[in-house]
C-alpha cells in the first residue's frame, strides 16, 4: 500500500499535488480523461471507453503546470521515449502505478497482457527482430518472478530487452515485508545489467545505461528495479541522457590477413554461420564471402535466413543432437569458419567431436571458452568489414567437395510436398507453411518436436523470417512473439507455429492480441503429447513416461476468445486452410494432427545415414 492510502480502484485515483489539468485533447477520439490534483491527492476521473479499440483510451499528455514538479516516474518515461521505445508490453500492479499514469501522457503505446511471462517474450521477440530493446514491466514480487523465463529467454538469445518492476518503498526493504524480494539479485544471473533506482536523480543514468547495456554486442536483457516512494519523488529539472550508439570497431588488417592465409590453405572449409551475422545486417557480405571464395555455408535454428536457402552454397540449417546430412559438411571440413557464432546455439562438440578442426572465429567478441572450440584465429571487430577484407585477401576454392551434398538436402528437404498420409507428417507440415508463406513473411516457433522439423527443413531466404528461440529454448514463446512480430511488422503475415503444450502455456494472450487488432496465425502441431520428450525417452529407454495428455477442442477454444478455428481432417486442407486463416482479421488457430512416428524413422534414418561426400 502506498502512504497508507488503499490501492487504485475504479475511475477515482488518489494522489499526487495541488494542481487543476484540464481534459485532455484525444489522439484517437477516446473518451475525457481528467486529472484533478489536491492536497498530496490527485483524482483521475476517466469516461466510459466509447471504442473497443484499446488505443482510444490513450490520452495525450496533460500539460504539467510550472508549479508541478516532475516526479521521477514521469522522468523515467521521458527517458523510455528518448530511447525511442514505441511499445511497453506488461501488466499494472500497485507497486508500478506511478510509471502507468505517466505513461498516459506518453506517446508509447501500452499493450496490457495477460500473464508477465507473455510481456516478456513479446519484448524478447520485439527486440530480436528489431535489435532494439523491448520493454516489459511488471509490479514487485509475483508480477517480476512471472517475467523471469521470457527475459532470460531473451538474455540466451542475445535478444535486446528492458524489464521493469515496480518495488515496495525503499522503507520497508531492509525487513520481511509482503511481497517484497531482493529482485536486483534474482535478476542478476538472467541479466547484462541489474540495478535499483535508489534516487530520482538517477533516473536517467539507470534507463540510459541499461538500453545502452541491452543492444551493445552481444546484445542481451537488463533490468531496473524501481521502487514505489522513489517513483513518486520529485526529480526536479533532470533530462534524459542523449543516445550515443556504440559501434564495433573494424577488425586488425593481421587478423584479416591471418584468416586469409588459413582459408586459402583450406582443402575442404565450411561456414558455420550465427545469430551474430543478422545482428550485425553482414548476410550480404556473408553471401558475397560464400560465392567468391566458394565455401558453402550452414547456418544455426537462430541465423535461418543469414544466407538464402535458395543460394547454391547454402547447405541449409544445423542443430541436431544428432547427425543429419548437413553434418557430413562438417565431417568432411579440415577448416570451419564460424560467423557470428555462438555455442549457446550448438554446441562446438556436436560438430567437432574429436576437437581437431581448425577454427577461424569471426565475430565481434572473444569466443567462449571451450576444449572443442580452440581457435586457430580470431578476427574481432565488425562482421562485415572482417568478411569483406577476408575475401579480398584470401584465394578462391576451385570446386567445393560438399555440392553433392546440397543436392541430397535439397531433395531430402523437397521429397514431401505432394504427401497426403493423414495426420501430417511433420515433413508435410513444413513444407505446405513454406508454401502458403511468402519470403517476407514470418514465422515464430515453439519449443518441442516441432522446432526440430522447422528448424532443420523450413526454407528461408532473409533474414528473421523464422524466430527460433535455441539459446535459452523456452516453451511458450511462440504466441506471445508472434503478437510481438506483427506488431513491429504490421504489414507482413505472421505465423506462431506451436506444440500443443507450449500454446497452452500462453494462449491466454490470444485475447490481448484481439484486443489490439493484431491479427496472426497459430499453427498447433496435435499430438497430445510433449512429443520432443518422447521422442527422447524413445531413443533412450525405447518407452514413454509421463508424457501424453487431453486436449481441450482447440476450435472451441480459439471461438470462445472470439478468434477464429479451424481443424484441419485431411491432409490435402492444409494449404487452403493456411491461406484463408493468413486471410483473416484477427488471430486464427488451426488444429493440425500431427504424426509423430516420423520423430524415430528420422533418427532410424539417421543412424543409417551414409555420406553422399
Ligand atoms: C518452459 C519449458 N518447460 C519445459 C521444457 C522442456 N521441453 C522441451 S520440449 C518439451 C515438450 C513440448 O511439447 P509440445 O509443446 O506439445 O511440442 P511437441 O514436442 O509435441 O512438438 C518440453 C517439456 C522447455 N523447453 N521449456
Ligand atoms: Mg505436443
Amino acid at each position: 500500500m502506498r502512504n497508507g492510502a488503499t490501492a487504485a480502484s475504479g475511475p477515482i485515483a488518489a494522489r499526487g499535488r495541488a494542481v487543476f489539468y484540464p481534459p485532455c485533447a484525444h489522439r484517437t477520439g477516446g473518451p475525457p480523461v481528467l486529472v484533478l490534483a489536491w492536497k498530496g491527492v490527485r483524482l483521475s476521473a476517466r469516461g466510459v471507453p466509447g471504442s473497443p479499440h484499446p488505443d482510444s483510451r490513450r490520452v495525450q499528455a496533460p500539460h504539467i503546470s510550472r508549479e508541478t514538479p516532475v516526479r521521477a516516474a514521469e522522468l523515467f518515461v521521458k527517458c523510455l521515449e528518448n530511447e525511442d521505445v514505441e511499445f511497453m508490453f506488461g501488466i499494472p500492479g500497485e507497486e508500478n502505478i506511478d510509471i502507468m499514469d505517466a505513461l498516459l501522457g506518453s506517446r508509447i503505446r501500452f499493450i496490457t497482457t495477460r500473464h508477465e511471462q507473455g510481456a516478456a517474450f513479446m519484448a524478447d521477440v520485439y527486440g530480436r527482430l528489431t535489435g532494439r530493446a523491448g520493454v516489459c514491466i511488471s509490479t514487485l514480487g509475483p508480477g517480476a518472478t512471472n517475467l523471469i523465463t521470457g527475459v532470460a529467454d531473451a538474455n540466451m538469445d542475445r535478444a535486446p530487452v528492458v524489464a521493469i518492476a515496480g518495488q515496495g518503498s525503499t522503507r520497508r526493504m531492509h525487513k520481511e515485508s509482503h511481497q517484497i524480494l531482493d529482485l536486483v539479485n534474482l535478476f542478476r544471473p538472467i541479466t547484462k545489467y541489474s540495478s535499483q533506482i535508489r534516487e530520482p536523480d538517477i533516473v536517467s543514468e539507470v534507463v540510459r545505461k541499461a538500453f545502452k547495456v541491452a543492444q551493445t554486442e552481444k546484445p542481451g536483457a537488463c533490468f531496473i528495479d524501481f521502487p514505489e516512494n522513489i517513483a513518486e519523488a520529485e526529480a526536479g529539472d533532470r533530462k534524459p541522457i542523449e543516445v550515443q550508439a556504440a559501434y564495433t570497431s573494424a577488425p586488425p588488417d593481421f587478423k584479416i590477413a591471418e584468416a586469409a592465409r588459413i582459408t586459402s590453405e583450406a582443402k575442404c572449409p565450411v561456414i558455420l554461420a550465427g545469430n551474430g551475422v543478422i545482428r550485425q545486417n553482414a548476410c550480404d557480405s556473408l553471401a558475397s564471402f560464400a560465392e567468391v571464395l566458394r565455401i558453402p555455408v550452414a547456418t544455426t535454428f537462430m541465423s535461418k535466413g543469414a544466407i538464402p536457402f535458395s543460394n547454391n552454397y547454402s547447405l541449409g540449417t544445423i542443430g541436431l543432437k544428432s547427425r543429419d546430412l548437413v553434418s557430413f559438411a562438417f565431417e568432411r571440413a579440415d577448416v570451419v569458419i564460424c560467423i557470428g557464432y555462438d555455442m549457446v546455439e550448438y554446441h562446438p562438440e556436436e560438430w567437432n567431436p574429436r576437437g581437431d578442426k581448425v577454427i577461424v572465429h569471426i565475430d565481434a567478441l572473444p569466443a567462449e571458452v571451450d576444449e572443442h572450440y580452440i581457435v586457430a584465429t580470431g578476427v574481432l571487430g565488425d562482421i562485415g568489414e572482417a568478411l569483406r577484407g577476408i575475401a579480398f585477401a584470401a584465394g578462391p576454392k576451385h570446386h567445393s567437395p560438399l555440392k553433392a551434398l546440397r543436392r541430397a538436402i535439397v531433395e531430402e528437404w523437397t521429397r514431401y510436398a505432394a504427401d497426403q498420409a493423414f495426420p501430417v507428417k511433420p515433413q508435410k507440415i513444413v513444407s505446405d507453411l513454406r508454401e502458403a508463406l511468402a519470403a517476407d513473411d514470418i514465422v515464430i516457433c515453439d519449443v518441442g518436436a516441432h522446432k526440430m522439423w522447422v528448424g532443420r527443413m523450413y526454407r528461408t531466404e532473409r533474414p528473421n523470417t523464422c524466430i527460433i528461440s535455441n539459446g535459452f529454448a523456452s516453451m511458450g514463446i511462440a504466441v506471445p512473439g508472434a503478437l510481438a512480430a506483427k506488431l513491429a511488422n504490421p504489414e507482413r503475415k505472421v505465423v506462431a507455429v506451436t506444440g500443443d503444450a507450449g500454446f497452452l502455456m500462453n494462449s491466454q494472450e490470444i485475447e490481448t492480441a484481439l484486443r489490439y487488432g493484431t491479427p496472426f496465425v497459430i499453427l498447433i502441431w496435435n499430438d497430445s503429447e510433449y512429443g520432443l520428450i518422447t521422442w527422447h525417452q524413445l531413443r533412450h529407454f525405447g518407452r514413454p513416461s509421463h508424457v501424453a495428455f487431453k486436449n481441450p477442442d482447440f476450435v472451441t477454444y480459439a471461438e470462445s476468445f472470439g478468434a477464429r478455428g479451424y481443424r484441419i481432417e485431411k491432409t490435402a486442407d492444409l494449404v487452403p486452410t493456411l491461406k484463408s486463416a493468413l486471410a483473416e482479421d484477427r488471430v486464427a488457430v488451426i488444429d493440425c494432427p500431427v504424426d509423430y512416428s516420423e520423430n524415430m524413422k528420422l533418427t532410424e534414418w539417421q543412424t543409417a545415414l551414409q555420406s553422399p561426400v
